[in-house]
């Protein structure tokens, strides 16, 4: 599938998930290309239906892409309830929809607002639907810089083999918004996401991972067969 295409499908998918949100509501906007496509579709009926509802962003580039827009943007201190949350992601189960989130740099915000929304929709074309996660992505897990090689030792010891995130084109440690370290921790295909999922939170100094499993409420896929949704 070349890249265009791909552009296709997420703009295509973005207007759908976009159509989801009515005016009054309280919405995450989550961070990548694919929700950005959805920012852009709701920055598009804002201006031209007058759309009117608040959004919560997942990252500070999703926060000045929905400002350019002239979006309402809040923060989860003023409107701790969402009714809606609509985020990509890196791979998407075909069974139960669990999710390995964060190769954007953004999973710590994207999962704090999406368990603070009523509903949690997801955007992918069709690349990123599998049977089971991890064999091609890692698991990307958000620490705090202090102690983050002891932090990593843990992480090994629960089967991670580790890559340090490094800025692009650069030696630099990349940092996220909350100016914390992300570890991506391959561990090969994945049979129990649930107790990973929990097993990596347990170990000090993690902040939060990758893995978003039994949480998601609807999946949009564009592909070669046009939106599917699945609920
Ligand atoms: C964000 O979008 C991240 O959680 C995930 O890493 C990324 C996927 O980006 P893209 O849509 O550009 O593939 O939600």
């Amino acid at each position: 599938m070349d890249a265009s295409q791909i552009e296709i499908y997420k703009q295509q998918v973005g207007k759908v998930a976009a159509s989801l949100v009515t005016s009054g509501m309280k919405v995450g906007l989550g961070s990548g290309s694919t929700a950005a496509c959805v920012v852009r579709a709701l920055g598009k009926r804002w201006q031209e239906e007058g759309l009117r509802f608040i959004g919560v962003p997942t990252s500070v580039d999703t926060a000045h892409l929905a400002q350019s827009f002239g979006i309402e943007l809040t923060t989860l201190g003023k409107c701790p309830e969402l009714d809606l949350d609509i985020d990509g992601a890196d791979e998407v189960t075909h069974q139960h929809y669990h999710l390995i989130k964060g190769l954007g740099g953004a999973l710590l915000r994207e999962k704090i607002v999406r368990y603070a929304a009523k509903k949690f929709v997801v955007v992918v074309d069709e690349r990123k639907m599998v049977d089971q996660l991890g064999d091609h992505t890692p698991v990307p897990v958000e620490v705090t810089p202090f102690g983050w090689e002891a932090t990593a030792k843990h992480l090994e010891k629960i089967g991670a083999t580790i890559s340090i995130r490094l800025k692009k084109e650069s030696q630099e440690f990349f940092l996220t918004d909350g100016a914390n370290m992300i570890l991506d921790c391959h561990f090969g295909l994945i049979t129990d996401p649930a107790k990973l999922e929990k097993e990596i939170n347990e170990i000090v100094g993690v902040m939060e991972n990758g893995l978003f499993i039994h949480c998601t409420d609807e999946v949009l896929i564009a592909g070669h067969d046009g939106i599917q949704h699945l609920k």
